[in-house]
This record gives structure tokens, C-alpha cells and sequence, in this order.
């Protein structure tokens, strides 16, 4: 936690955007609740600097759109030569909840050349990419909690219900609602901080939960009925759904998440996977495990993807039966 509340650093971060012209926050591909909950905390935060943009390269769910500001979020696959000319014209670049240049997907490359004075917060592991300045705790819930704890130590007053909001969304989101990275007291004390704006969190929780799409529920059966493989000899799960099956259900972004959470769920399983044909030829792979089981090191080993100890993911553009064969013929390094 010293890292976060490093005065030397927190110094410089507002120094850098106290003098910052252009401030660009920028989150990863399919934006998830915690991306959007840290954007979306620097835009209700930093609501005066006017000339701060916030990017995604691709739409945020459905289930994130009651966020305040959240129509002022850039999406860049909707006008990706604007989206790469506010990165360009930049000097201050801010990525939240990621740290690897890559998952800007076709905002990688102006992101790289970029000459502007470059930030990572991020409760992933770091990787190869230098940053200028780095504010990174693995042990921490969810990025969207460093992005509070930084934010209220550059202005308290400043933190208002609409940060509040979407410190609230990007914990309980990257927590499964506090069932899961959820053992920090770091954690508590922040929920603890945000409930004090009037937050109502069982309005905040239908909001985030109980808000789908028929056409989603139907896809969820589907897969629990059908789709669903249970390898009880393994102590893994996993499904495949290919593009085709997407389509007939007329999926869009968010009518997946956290359905793998259903296939980890049953009694004897350790370890579940999902691979999914989200465009025609390319697998994104999730995985979830319990406890020990280190879905992050099999990730990176065997399908060049990464992420945390029990939720990760990679994507590859190989066959799916050899990735699903992948899978079941290496788990048993994993299983506990
Ligand atoms: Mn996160």
C-alpha cells in the first residue's frame, strides 16, 4: 500500500496534471466495471479540467451506462481517427486498469509513439512497458481503488457522490460484490469512505445485476444447458461458443459477463474456462479458478495471456479444439 500513498509520487502526479494541457485517461478493450468506474472517477473528479478526455477502444456495457459522464467517454472503434488524434495531441496519458500498451487494441500504436509524459495505475502485474510514473498494488481490489486513494489525496474535497458512484461500481464489479480479491482492509475502508456520498447500494447493485436484456438469460441457458462441459475426473469446466451461436442470440457486448462464474460454481470444480469466437477466427479465452489454483501462470505459459491469480484471459487466433485440448490436457499442473 506505501506505493500508493507515496508523497514524492503523489506529488508529481499533480504537478503533471495541474500542468497538463491535453490529459488523456485511457482504459482497455472490452471495458469491463472497473475500467469504466476509474474513467469515469478521473472524469467526475476532474470535472473542470475540460480538456481531459477519456478513451476506450471499444463500447462500454449496457450495465455501465447509468454512470454519470459516461456519454462523455470517447469510444474508439466509433471514430478511431479522433480517438488517436486526442492521444496524439496529448501530454499527459493516464492508463487505468491495464498496463500493457496492446489491450488499446487498434490504440496501441498511438498510445507507443505518444511522446507525452506517460502513468500507469494498475492492480495487474507489471509488464515490459515503461511508464514514466507507476502507482501498482496487486494485493488492491480492483484499480478503481488505487484511482480513489490517489484522487483523495490529491483534493478530498473534491471526491463527490459521482466519483463515489464509480469507485463503488469498479470494487464491486472486480470483486464479484466482494466475494473474491476481497481481503484487503484497504478495501472496506474505501467502501466505508464512498458510502458517506448517500450511496444506495441495493440500487446500485440492481442497476449493475439486475438489469439484462431477455436475450441474455436466454443465452445463459443455452450455455448451462447445452454448452457446458463438466470434467469432474479433472476438476475443471470449460464451454465454447462459436460466432455463429453469438449471432443466433444477438449477443453484444457485457451478455457475457461473469457467466463463467456458473461454470466455476459446482461442487468439485477448481478451474473454468471459456472460449469464445467473439469474431469470426478469434478465441477469447477466460479463465476462473478457487483458492491456490493459479489460472494467471497458465494463461501466460500456454496461451500468451495474463492477468490475476483467479481471473485471466488471452485471446489467440488458433483453432478452438486445440485450445479447448490445451486446456484439458494441462490442467492437471494447476488443480490442486
Ligand atoms: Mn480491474
Amino acid at each position: 500500500m506505501s506505493d500508493l500513498i507515496n508523497r514524492e509520487k503523489i506529488d508529481v502526479l499533480q504537478a503533471k496534471i495541474a500542468a497538463a494541457e491535453n490529459i488523456v485517461v485511457c482504459s482497455h478493450k472490452h471495458p469491463d466495471g472497473d475500467a469504466v468506474g476509474c474513467l469515469l472517477s478521473f472524469a467526475n473528479f476532474l470535472s473542470d479540467k475540460t480538456k481531459a478526455k477519456y478513451i476506450l477502444p471499444n463500447q462500454l456495457p449496457d450495465y455501465l451506462a447509468w454512470l454519470n459522464k459516461s456519454s462523455d467517454i470517447i469510444i474508439a472503434e466509433n471514430d478511431i481517427a479522433y480517438a488517436a488524434k486526442c492521444i496524439k495531441e496529448a501530454d499527459l496519458l493516464i492508463a487505468v486498469d491495464f498496463n500493457d500498451p496492446m489491450r488499446l487494441a487498434s490504440l496501441a500504436e498511438s498510445f507507443t509513439a505518444s511522446e507525452a509524459f506517460k502513468i500507469a495505475i494498475d492492480h495487474h502485474p507489471m509488464g515490459d512497458y515503461r511508464y514514466d510514473l507507476v502507482f501498482n498494488d496487486l494485493d488492491v481490489s480492483s484499480a478503481s481503488e488505487i484511482v480513489y486513494i490517489l484522487l483523495s489525496q490529491l483534493n478530498h474535497r473534491k471526491i463527490n457522490r459521482y466519483v463515489a458512484e464509480a469507485v463503488y461500481a469498479g470494487i464491486v464489479t472486480d470483486t464479484g460484490s466482494l466475494s473474491y480479491s476481497c481481503n484487503n482492509p484497504s478495501t472496506y475502508n474505501v467502501m466505508a469512505e464512498i458510502m458517506k456520498f448517500g450511496l444506495d447500494g441495493a440500487a446500485i447493485h440492481n442497476l449493475l445485476y439486475n438489469n439484462f436484456p431477455l436475450k441474455r438469460t436466454r443465452l445463459l441457458g443455452y450455455i448451462l444447458d447445452k454448452k457446458l462441459v463438466v470434467r469432474n475426473d479433472l476438476s475443471i469446466s470449460y464451454y465454447v461458443l462459436t460466432h455463429k451461436e453469438l449471432e443466433e442470440f444477438d449477443y453484444e457486448e457485457g451478455m457475457l459477463s461473469n457467466v463463467i462464474n456458473y461454470a466455476l460454481n459446482i461442487r468439485g470444480v477448481q478451474m473454468a474456462a471459456s472460449f469464445v469466437e467473439h469474431e469470426e477466427g478469434v478465441i477469447r479465452m477466460s479463465f476462473r479458478s478457487r483458492g491456490d489454483v493459479c489460472v494467471n501462470t497458465m494463461s501466460s505459459k500456454y496461451f500468451n495471456g495474463g492477468g490475476h491469480k483467479n481471473a485471466s484471459g488471452a485471446t489467440s487466433m488458433q483453432d478452438v479444439d486445440t485450445l479447448v485440448n490445451l486446456y484439458i490436457s494441462v490442467a492437471n499442473e494447476y488443480i490442486l
